[in-house]
């Protein structure tokens, strides 16, 4: 079945993606049986910049890369990693809301909200080779080996082998045999997609292969009520360690970083 919107098309020089576009076939959902809800215990935590208004959060090659959100603010930082000393800062045009980001191929991609660019990046020096177009909305991104995967605000994960010839795939998100919208921020985790949903606590465990989501992990109270300012905003921002596999949160203007492990739901 082919995808109706327009192609993405790469105008960066040796990086073939998007040439054509397409849908995985949308299959019709049988009812699920109750998936579980995980909660969550706090390893530890790292006070982080509340300058973020976090979009994308990624661990990689000792550093952890973060685009901060809005108009006129946009902004990629870096940082090392676990310190958190910034190493880099650089601001992203204006006229451009910075969403999602990952690492793919030693290069950096940063999804838009709405304008329907993706911006990419050389490491480590941050010099920006150019853009992509993108069919629509920009929100999460995280990747398996080349291939990008991305949100865009609604049940539809998209994902596109940037070694290949970028055929883009839709794949609908079913919670429960319905439809889970609001798909943000992501993150690739042994095998699955954890997806924050936005204006929630949640994190949803998602099957990059059928799109079903087998678990919830339901954050509610990560950050106490001490740490919110009149502008702290959503939960949103899950990275994976690659050395150690731990699991990394924050949200929109979060001062702290903060580790987790799963606690597994009672029988
Ligand atoms: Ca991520």
């Amino acid at each position: 079945m082919k995808h109706g919107r327009a192609l993405l098309c790469s105008l960066v020089a040796g990086l073939t993606l998007f040439g054509s576009a397409t849908c995985a076939a949308a299959q019709s959902e049988s009812r699920q049986a109750a998936i579980p809800t995980y909660s969550y215990e706090v390893v530890s935590q790292l006070r982080f910049d509340r300058a973020n208004f976090t979009q994308g959060l990624e661990i990689y090659d000792g550093r952890l890369y973060v685009s901060s959100g809005l108009y006129g603010e946009s902004m990629i930082r870096v940082y090392d990693f676990p310190g958190l000393e910034e190493v880099q800062a650089v601001p992203v045009d204006p006229r451009i809301f910075a969403e999602g980001l990952t690492v793919i191929d030693n290069r950096l991609v940063v999804l838009s909200w709405r304008e329907r660019v993706m911006l990419v990046y050389s490491l480590p020096d941050l010099s920006l080779l150019g853009q992509s177009t993108l069919p629509g909305q920009g929100w999460g991104a995280t990747h398996s080996g080349s291939t990008l995967w991305f949100s865009d605000g609604s049940h539809y994960l998209y994902s596109a082998d940037m070694s290949d010839d970028g055929t883009l795939n839709r794949l609908p998100v079913v919670l429960e045999g319905r439809p889970l919208r609001n798909l943000n921020e992501l993150e690739w985790v042994n095998g699955e997609i954890w997806a924050n949903v936005w204006q929630t606590d949640e994190i949803a465990r998602i099957d990059p292969i059928t799109g079903k989501v087998v678990g919830l992990i339901d954050l509610s109270g990560l950050l106490p009520e001490e740490d919110r300012l009149r502008d702290t905003d959503v939960l949103n921002g899950i990275a994976i360690d690659p050395v150690t596999q731990n699991i990394w949160v924050t949200g929109k203007r979060w001062p702290w970083l903060f580790e987790i492990t799963l606690e597994s739901p009672a029988d």
